[in-house]
């Protein structure tokens, strides 16, 4: 009797090309395993890393293994690694879990289940680590441990399904007679470098990760650092906070809208080359000055804190800030006088220029003088009554008046060097910056803003001007073709901060154009002459269409 049941199949091989039983090498599994394994503690860690400083799936798992293993196990595993014995365990801890992993591997190719319920054990031993640490938590450590679970077991699966066949293909006997296959069919070379891509896709994902948990840790260890820091209390900051509150209270002040007289720092303007922001812990940080100097000096952390008794409003800008730009802000500086600490060090005959490097390398460098013509050029240790913010330089940088930030406001300083003019190019020098950073006198109408529509009538314009070095003494507004007014001032903080300004005028329905211009205590009046910002600034009135 005819049989319904299908051809059977002449090869051994099962027509798909996912794990069975009989599939994959070991090597392969283990590799999966490894990677897997790698993909749970590294999601683990990221997880944890969020909510630092509570611990990631490694930290508590070492906690539980310290606080309860027998002291033989401890001094092993000093004398084994050579290092502190709570990073021995760490490492252990992850090789450990790396062998586990790669013996799950090996095992998951005959069945997946039992890498899947390697991991899920995985995870519970995660759980009960992070649950009972002190720092830890249960809903924490759950959240933690599934996605990690999740991750491992997710890898694991995608990794397997693209294991390399054990057996070559050749195990069936080749036909002479058939025609040639028409499908494509994989060579087990090829698998196996597809397999081994996927691999490597994993891993460095992985790596990715686990880079990624460590940033966040050491962001959230330093933030701390920084929190406990306490600046010291100064006796001229009483009279320049009370300089503040006048002008915060003055007329001009209370122009809806204009920039305050102090940007606060989570809005002070951001600039700077780093892809990951630097991570300075004060304790491992120091400063040195050297290069053309009598004696190279070396100041802690500490050392600076201590010696920050100058506290001074400074303007900082960008020199890419555009006219009517916001990359430009305001901020009480304390800090060092850079001529105090450069005087330690002895500035030799003919160092003329202060170059300057932060933690990741980034340079700049300005002329010598600028650190003792009486300018305010401070080695800064805190913006407007904190440590510096930890994007803005912490826990120290430069602050020099009149200098725009490319050639002066090294962020996460790390060293001074002395030396000539000739001999060095900031960073962005090569890249089509001038070399020589002043600031250009600049005004900007804040309110009304920009393409904005207005109610018809007597309305407020106002906003900030600056000159640092040298101060604001006058500002002009002029609406359309109409002559120019003057605006009145608000209360100055001194030669280095911008200065708000404000005036009023009674609009008629239609556009308006408004434009203002500033003069400096010099008596020089902003030019009309616009320019780009680079390569040295830009330069032109501010000027605004409104309609009313
Ligand atoms: N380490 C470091 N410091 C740096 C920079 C940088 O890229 N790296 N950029 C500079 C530039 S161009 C400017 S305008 C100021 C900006 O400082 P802020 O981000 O605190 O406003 O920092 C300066 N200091
Ligand atoms: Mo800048």
């Amino acid at each position: 009797m005819a049989t319904l049941t299908p051809p059977s199949i002449e090869t051994d091989e099962p027509a798909s090309t996912h794990p069975t039983p009989s599939a994959g090498p070991k090597w392969a599994g283990a590799l999966a395993g490894l990677t897997a394994g790698g993909a749970a503690l590294a999601v683990g860690e990221l997880a944890g890393a969020t909510a630092a400083p509570k611990p990631g799936p490694v930290i508590a798992v070492s906690n539980r293994v310290i606080n309860n293993a027998p002291e033989w196990f401890v001094d092993f595993g000093k004398s084994v690694f050579g290092l502190n014995d709570k990073i021995a365990l760490i490492i252990g801890t992850v090789i450990l879990s790396m062998i586990f992993a790669a013996v799950l591997g090996v095992l998951s190719v005959k069945r997946f289940a039992i890498g899947a319920g390697g991991i899920a054990a995985f995870g519970v031993i995660g759980f009960l680590a992070i649950g009972t640490d002190v720092q830890g938590g249960w809903g924490y450590g759950l959240i933690v441990s599934l996605v990690s679970v999740l991750a491992g077991i997710s890898v694991l699966g995608l990794l397997l399904y693209r294991i390399p066949r054990a057996a070559p293909l050749a195990a069936t006997p080749p036909s002479r007679t058939a025609p040639a296959n028409p499908v494509p069919v994989a060579t087990p070379e090829v698998e196996r470098r597809t397999f081994l891509a996927w691999v490597a896709t994993a891993a460095a994902s992985v790596g990715a990760l686990a880079f990624g948990a460590r940033q966040l840790r050491s962001g959230a260890a330093v933030e701390e650092a920084r929190s406990s820091v306490e600046l010291q209390p100064l006796e001229g900051s009483e009279a320049i906070e009370a300089a503040v509150r006048t002008a915060e209270a003055s007329d001009v002040a209370a122009t809806p809208g204009i920039s305050t007289v102090i940007t606060p720092n989570d809005e002070f303007y951001l600039i700077d080359t780093a892809t990951l922001t630097p991570q300075v812990d004060p304790a491992n940080w120091s400063l040195t000055i050297k290069g053309m100097v009598d004696r190279e000096v070396t100041y802690t952390y500490d050392d600076l804190l201590e010696r920050s008794t100058t506290i001074a409003p400074v303007t900082l800008s960008c020199v890419s800030n555009s006219v009517g730009g916001n990359l430009v802000g305001n901020a009480i500086w304390q800090g060092v006088p850079l001529s105090e600490l450069l005087e330690e060090a002895g500035v030799q005959e003919g160092g003329t220029q202060i170059k300057s490097e932060s933690v990741d390398g980034w340079n700049c460098g300005f002329p010598t003088e600028a650190a003792f013509d009486g300018r305010t050029a401070l080695v800064a240790v805190g913006m407007n009554g904190e440590p510096l913010p930890v994007d803005h330089g912490f826990p120290a940088r430069l602050v020099v008046s009149g200098l725009y930030g490319y050639v002066s406001a090294t962020k996460w300083l790390k060293e001074i060097v002395v030396t000539t003019w000739e001999d060095f190019d900031g960073f962005w020098i090569p890249r089509g910056w001038s070399k020589s950073g002043p600031v250009k006198t600049q005004s900007r109408i804040d309110v009304p803003r920009a393409n904005t529509a207005i109610e018809p009538g007597l309305t407020a314009i106002g906003g900030v001007a600056w000159a640092p070095n040298t101060g604001i003494t006058k500002v002009e507004v002029q609406v359309d073709e109409e002559p120019w007014i003057e605006a009145t001032l608000g209360e100055s903080l001194g030669v280095n901060a911008w200065r708000q300004w404000s005036t009023s005028w009674d609009f008629e329905p239609g556009t308006h154009r408004i434009r203002v211009r500033a003069t400096d205590a010099t008596g020089n009046t902003q030019t009309e002459v616009r320019t780009e910002p680079a390569p040295d600034g830009a330069s032109g009135w501010h000027s605004i269409a409104i309609r009313a």
